[in-house]
């Protein structure tokens, strides 16, 4: 298959992860050729990826007519579109449950990202804003234990392809947070969507291979 599009890619990214998940769903992901980049917010952007993205970040997409699509937001949409999937339902009261999940699953794994790199800070993490982000992640936690039985009665959608890389994400990075022992909702909702075949094939990969939870350790507990 002629490889049209191209991702700037990793296989570590949560966002990354969302335009996999959904490149399995379309179908799509022959189409797409996968550059591999390695981006952090503390170092200098790879030019291939700031020409494609002026922010500096991954996921990125070129389009088969050269488009230049950032933010796994947009380009989980293209992708949707593009193949007629459907996982931005239509209707308009699903589309907004799927598009509200979306931006918590989203935002807490926004947290997730800056707060490691934050305890990456040579002279120490700003604490007040630590402990915001300990209670925000908790909170969003306990707002995706609540609505998880909803959440698990929709139609597959945006809205779990986000909520399984944010939760991959968490188990990646911040592997000692026993997020399990908390929240028996979320946690059989996570179990029956990594069983299906485009999560289970985009599961992390930490082909760095550094110590992922060594940064986290003891930061993070509800
Ligand atoms: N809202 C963006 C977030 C993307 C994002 O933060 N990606 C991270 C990698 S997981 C990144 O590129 N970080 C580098 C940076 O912020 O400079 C999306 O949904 O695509």
């Amino acid at each position: 298959m002629e490889k049209t599009m191209k991702l700037h890619w990793s296989p570590r990214s949560p966002f990354v992860r969302k335009v996999m998940i959904v490149l399995h769903e379309t179908g799509l992901l022959d189409q797409v050729e996968l550059s591999r980049n390695v981006v952090a917010v503390q170092m200098p952007t790879p030019a291939e990826v700031l020409a494609d993205n002026p922010l500096g970040k991954i996921p990125a997409l070129v389009t088969e007519d050269g488009r230049r699509l950032i933010d796994s937001r947009v380009i989980c949409e293209y992708l949707d579109l593009h193949a007629g999937t459907g996982l931005f339902p239509a209707e308009q009261r699903l589309r907004v449950a799927h598009l509200n999940w979306q931006a918590l699953a989203d935002g807490m794994c926004d947290v997730l990202l800056i707060w490691r790199t934050e305890l990456s800070r040579e002279t120490g993490p700003w604490q007040a804003v630590v402990d915001g982000w300990r209670v925000k992640v908790g909170a969003a936690m306990a707002r995706l234990e609540a609505e998880a039985p909803e959440i698990g009665k929709a139609p597959f959608g945006i809205g779990h392809v986000a909520l399984a890389a944010a939760l991959g994400q968490m188990d990646f990075r911040w592997p000692d947070c026993s997020w399990r022992d908390h929240f028996p909702q979320l946690t059989a909702l996570e179990a029956r969507l990594a069983a299906r075949a485009s999560i289970a094939e985009t599961a992390v990969e930490d082909d760095q291979g550094s110590d992922s939870g060594a940064l986290t350790k003891g930061h993070l507990a509800f």
